[in-house]
């Protein structure tokens, strides 16, 4: 009763915006910032809710529009594992989201709390981690979030204060474990495993590491400008990385023409990079620093790149995997899942393969990824927009610890030892949560020094199959429905086979069409030998599906 009477009053402070449907969404929810208030107030609800649900563990709640502009805002929230929240909540944060007003949101909280047996009777502790990133609408969304919060009995509310998406999750995670989880131990976390990578690195005479140079990295005017800052200086001069598009007082706006969204959708250069940079290895995070992809300037291009996108991280990530599991040859093999969305350029997924890797594909958004390579000892995700990790089994890791711990000094066994270890290095320096653009640059870092690989000698694992994305405004999107790891249309009947015979037109043709979680479009893809062929064949898809 004092729980419905808190939850009743501190609500009516909170009045939903007027004639929007908010939808959890694949990213959680995302809107103008000045209609998020209300949402924000309820989600911080439901993360305390969720943390009683799980025991008292603690739960993260994260504030941000990632890519969007900036004058968007949204939240998200992350569960005990660090991973997102897990999918059979979300029809409750749709629902809570959208109540009308005090009465119908509290009889919504309490009929859910009886179904799922919450206890709301102030008798258990609950603790939820705020982070926002560096958008101006952060701070009062955070205090709306922090208010919600406190309205369940027992409830307390840490704020992390600006972080970026990844740091939060990292530090729910290292919480729940017992582990130190402040920024400071993230970071060591991250230098001390790029460091073990470097140490472990082999001599080959006549190789010269210098020669890799300095990175370049665009920050998008977003809040990986000053974190990866600070990382940086951990890193003891390991690494050289100049940083542009830093945010704050640098001038530049969050996510205008700058970022990993823009680059990789646009295949452009950011601002702040040009002529000067030809030669030059450059990346750029999104605004929360959870993607990341690398690229390289054109001479005389105005402007255009060579994009070395997320299905080329993951095609390097899984060689220097495969490599060190190849060092280990005899030792127990842990199974290894290389996981994909349709999106992926085909001629990386037949990069993979042809390495002997095994590949699986899921519906796009990172938690249907996530989910799967979990299934792995050793689990390698990545979208193509630069979003992904690499999962380690608890299984995989005893078994390396198991390795490096060995005492043969024979020459073999010296070299299965710093197999593991540099195999421990990655499980550390990557993200276990989310994907996490300052790990992921470190990774890449690390291996390109192991190999000692120029950017371009990296971007060459492969050649890209020229590919086309377009969007296509219908009445109805959610008239199309896919199969298949949205590779098959299921209805409306007769769509797939008309897609079919036009793809047959083509060599190594390729085209799907789905309907986009994130805007009201259906989006078209295809690939083809030519990119006029590419171009051709997804505009006639295109067509048809008007
Ligand atoms: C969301 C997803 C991203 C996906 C994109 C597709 C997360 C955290 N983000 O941004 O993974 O690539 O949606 O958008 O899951 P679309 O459905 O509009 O094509
Ligand atoms: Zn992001």
């Amino acid at each position: 009763e004092k729980q419905r009477s808190i939850l009743l009053q501190s609500s009516t402070h909170f009045p939903p915006p007027k004639g929007t449907k908010l939808s959890y969404g694949t990213a959680g929810f995302r809107a103008d910032a000045s209609i998020l208030q209300s949402t924000v107030f309820r989600i911080g609800i439901l993360a305390a809710l969720r943390s009683l649900k799980t025991g008292g563990a603690v739960i993260g709640l994260m504030i941000t529009a990632s890519h969007n502009k900036v004058s968007d805002n949204g939240i998200k929230v992350a569960d005990p594992s660090g991973g997102m929240l897990t999918q059979d909540w979300e029809p409750f944060a749709d629902s809570i989201a959208n109540a009308p007003d005090p009465e119908s949101l509290v009889q919504l909280i309490t009929e859910f709390a009886k179904k799922e047996n919450i206890p709301i009777d102030g008798s258990k502790a609950a603790v939820v981690l705020l982070g926002r990133d560096t958008r101006p609408s952060g701070e009062s969304l955070v205090e709306a979030a922090n208010k919600g919060i406190c309205c369940v009995i027992g409830a307390v509310a840490i704020n992390m204060g600006i972080v970026t998406t990844p740091e939060l999750h990292w530090m729910v995670r290292a919480r729940n474990k017992g582990m130190k989880a402040s920024e400071a131990d993230y970071f060591h976390q991250l230098s001390t495993s790029f460091r073990c990578l470097i140490d472990l690195i082999p001599e080959k005479s006549g190789e010269d590491n210098d020669a890799i140079g300095k990175l370049v990295v665009d920050c998008s005017n977003g809040v990986g400008g000053e974190k990866l800052q600070d990382l940086t200086q951990k890193l003891n001069g390991f690494l050289q990385i100049e940083i542009r598009n830093s945010g704050g007082n640098s001038g530049g706006i969050l996510n205008e023409g700058v970022g990993a969204d823009f680059v990789q959708k646009e295949k452009l250069s950011p601002q702040g990079f040009g002529p000067s940079d030809v030669g030059i290895r450059c990346a750029s995070l999104d605004g929360d620093a959870d993607r990341f992809v690398y690229f390289t300037i054109i001479l005389n291009g105005n402007n255009k790149i060579n994009l070395i996108d997320g299905d080329k991280i993951l095609s390097l990530f899984a060689l220097f995997i495969k490599q060190q599991l190849t060092i280990l040859e005899d030792s127990k093999k842990p199974s290894v899942g290389i996981v994909q969305t349709a999106y992926a350029n085909g001629a990386s997924t037949k990069y993979l393969k042809d390495l002997g890797l095994k590949v699986i594909f899921t519906p796009t958004g990172v938690k249907y990824l996530h989910g799967k390579a979990e299934e792995y000892d050793i689990g390698i995700y990545f979208e193509a927009n630069g979003h992904g990790t690499i999962l380690f089994s608890d299984l995989f890791l005893n078994c390396l610890e198991g390795i490096k711990n060995e005492s043969s000094s024979t020459e073999n066994g010296l070299e299965k030892r710093k197999a593991a270890k540099r195999l421990w290095a990655v499980g550390n320096v990557m993200n276990q949560g989310v994907g996490d653009a300052l790990s992921g640059l470190l990774l890449v870092e690390g291996i390109l020094q192991h190999m000692g690989w120029s950017v371009d000698k990296w971007n060459q694992l492969y050649d890209d199959l020229p590919s086309r994305q377009l969007k296509v405004k219908v009445a109805d999107r959610s008239a199309v429905i896919t199969t298949n790891a949205e590779t098959c249309v299921e209805k409306p009947p007769g769509l797939q086979e008309a897609i079919n015979s036009l793809i047959g037109k083509y060599r190594q043709g390729r085209c799907f069409v789905r309907p986009s979680g994130t805007e009201d479009v259906v989006r078209v893809y295809s690939e083809a030998e030519t990119q006029e062929e590419a171009d051709e064949l997804a505009n006639s898809v295109a067509n048809i599906v008007q």
